[in-house]
């Protein structure tokens, strides 16, 4: 994976939260559930784009609507489309981005992002708030894991091999960040969904 620590400016930090918070009153954060279980996930979650993804006792799955709401999506930000096309090199735009957010004791545990038929297509992480630690892992379950912090302005760009690796985030490091006023963290992940 290639890491760019600290390729956000506070200011730019800033300014995608203002971003942010327009869409997130229009599309609010929900608790999805787990396949099968239907227990909830620690991570709460909303969408921009024209695809949002999301997971529910039938399983994981794109979605053009909110879960809740039944509204389409609200748009990508142009200053995020912007960050993708300048760090993938990409010349097709997103399709979805998923906004996760992790409280002081969320976590997300090992898998792979395998939902999209654009297997080739890059993936980006955009890190806002408290830091991460991330664990990044290898082409299969057993594959040995590395520990990464990812803090707030840390943009990371998923291509090659390390598109189809395991990851998770372990846990989140509160305190660390006074970008948001509720604490805790946000995380865009852009992803390409169909073939470009
Ligand atoms: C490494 N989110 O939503 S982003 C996810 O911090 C997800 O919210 C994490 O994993 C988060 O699916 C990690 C960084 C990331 C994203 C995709 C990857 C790392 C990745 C795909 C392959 C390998
Ligand atoms: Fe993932």
């Amino acid at each position: 994976m290639r890491l760019l620590p600290g390729h956000l400016s506070p200011a730019e930090q800033r300014q995608l939260m203002a971003d942010l918070r327009p869409i997130l009153d229009c599309a609010p954060l929900f608790s999805p559930a787990m396949p099968r279980s239907g227990s909830p996930y620690s991570v709460r979650l909303s969408n921009c784009g024209p695809l949002g993804w999301l997971s529910d006792r039938s399983g994981y799955r794109y979605s053009p609507t909110h879960p809740v709401t039944g509204e389409p999506w609200p748009a990508i930000p142009a200053r995020v489309l912007d960050l993708w096309h300048a760090t993938t090199g990409a010349a097709y735009p997103p399709e979805a981005c998923l906004i996760n957010y992790y409280g002081p004791t969320a976590k997300l545990g090992l898998h792979r992002d395998q939902d999209e038929q654009a297997k080739e297509a890059p993936i980006l992480s955009i890190s806002l708030g408290d830091t991460a630690l991330f664990r990044l892992g290898g082409p299969e379950r057993k594959s040995p894991t590395r520990s990464v912090k990812l803090s707030s302005g840390d943009v990371v760009v998923l291509d090659g091999p390390s598109r189809h690796w395991y990851h998770g985030v372990d846990r989140i490091l509160p305190g660390t960040s006074q970008l948001l006023p509720e604490g805790g963290r946000f995380n865009l992940t852009l992803r390409r969904v169909t073939e470009p």
